[in-house]
């Protein structure tokens, strides 16, 4: 009842409805709205209430409301699974704790703000508050370790089609874990792993995106962006989020039960931005230069060098570059 009356609230977002159209709407009593809207309103919802006017659902800032997304989600892998924070250390920290801990794969951890948000070996995520989606998810996918890499290949895909889905822009994958927008980045993903020889503990997955951030550090404003930088115009980060996680659980359902990786592949062949360019390749131990002419089937960059040998660059601790930049 309170998911059919959030949505027609939502629908007449920033005007008065009054008790007796909501209750003949949804076949209920007026008293019974009244009670869900008095519980709406301890979760942390905006609804002015006048007499004789009725409901109004605020046109207000945007907050992630925990109890809105568990609703939104109601028929996926993360129902009731959902732990929501204004300020964590990080999402992927706190993740990595709880899987420890035992908790169900499907987890899902937000925060409004990230007082150390990670990247890859180490680096700084700016995680101001408010401004972007900051999440983690644990999985306990039944896969071999080696397959862990392909997580971030769905998260990647679920988050260049949902952004261009919404948002109706030309966000790009940069091999491996970043999404960019005209050559700057607004997400990034982070996959970790907890495995034994043969068998993956958990993998946590944490993605950040840039929603709403109006201006970055200096050291990163040659090299990032949001989606409110390219579109002027601020949103409501709940609809991303949801879209997000719903693409990323086809996905992955679909990679896990059929063994099908087809999809993904051609997302992000079709959406790269490194394909069909001259790239560098830092690695461990080398430097690599080269074309960046395609992914093989297994996601894996292949590069043709000036020998015209080709190599394949696997996952791991890879930074790949532009020859003239960051893409
Ligand atoms: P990465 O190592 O590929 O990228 C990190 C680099 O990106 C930094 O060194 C910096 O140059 C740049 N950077 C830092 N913050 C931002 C930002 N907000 N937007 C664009 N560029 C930035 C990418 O690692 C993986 C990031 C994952 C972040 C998520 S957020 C939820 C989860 N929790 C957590 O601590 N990390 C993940």
């Amino acid at each position: 009842m309170k998911r059919k009356l959030l949505k027609f609230l939502k629908e007449n977002k920033g005007s008065f409805i009054s008790g007796e159209e909501i209750a003949s709407e949804l076949g209920v009593s007026r008293t019974s709205i009244w009670k869900i809207i008095n519980q709406m309103k301890e979760e942390g919802y905006k609804i002015d209430s006048a007499p004789r006017k009725g409901y109004k659902l605020m046109l207000d800032e945007d907050i992630i409301n925990d109890q809105e997304l568990n609703l939104e989600l109601a028929d996926s892998m993360y129902h009731n699974k959902i732990h929501y924070f204004e300020e964590i250390s990080s999402t992927s920290t706190y993740a990595k704790e709880i899987a420890t801990k035992g908790c169900e794969g499907g987890t899902l951890i937000i925060s409004e703000l990230q007082v150390e948000g990670r990247g890859r070996l180490g680096r700084n995520w700016e995680s101001p508050k408010g401004s972007g989606i900051w999440m983690s998810l644990v999985l306990k996918p039944d896969l071999a370790p080696t397959k862990a890499s392909k997580i971030t290949q769905i998260a990647a895909a679920a988050v260049v089609i949902a952004v261009n889905n919404i948002y109706k822009l030309e966000a790009k994958i940069k091999w491996p874990n970043d999404i960019v927008i005209n050559g700057k980045k607004i997400c990034g993903i982070l996959t970790e792993m907890n495995a034994e020889l043969n068998h993956i503990n958990y993998i946590v997955v944490g993605i950040g995106v840039n929603v709403n951030t109006e201006n970055f550090p200096i050291d990163l404003e040659d090299k990032a962006t949001s989606i409110f930088n390219i579109t002027s115009e601020k949103s409501n980060r709940i609809p991303l989020i949801v879209e997000i996680l719903k693409i990323f659980e086809e996905l992955y359902v679909k990679y896990l039960e059929e063994y099908d990786f087809t999809e993904v592949l051609e997302i992000n062949r079709k959406y790269s931005a490194t394909i069909g360019r001259d790239v560098v390749v830092t690695r461990r131990n080398d430097v690599l230069k080269g074309f960046a002419y395609d992914l093989n089937d297994e996601g894996e960059l292949l590069i043709r060098k000036e020998d015209e040998k080709i190599e394949t660059v696997y996952y791991g601790e890879v930074s790949v570059r532009g020859i003239n930049g960051y893409i």
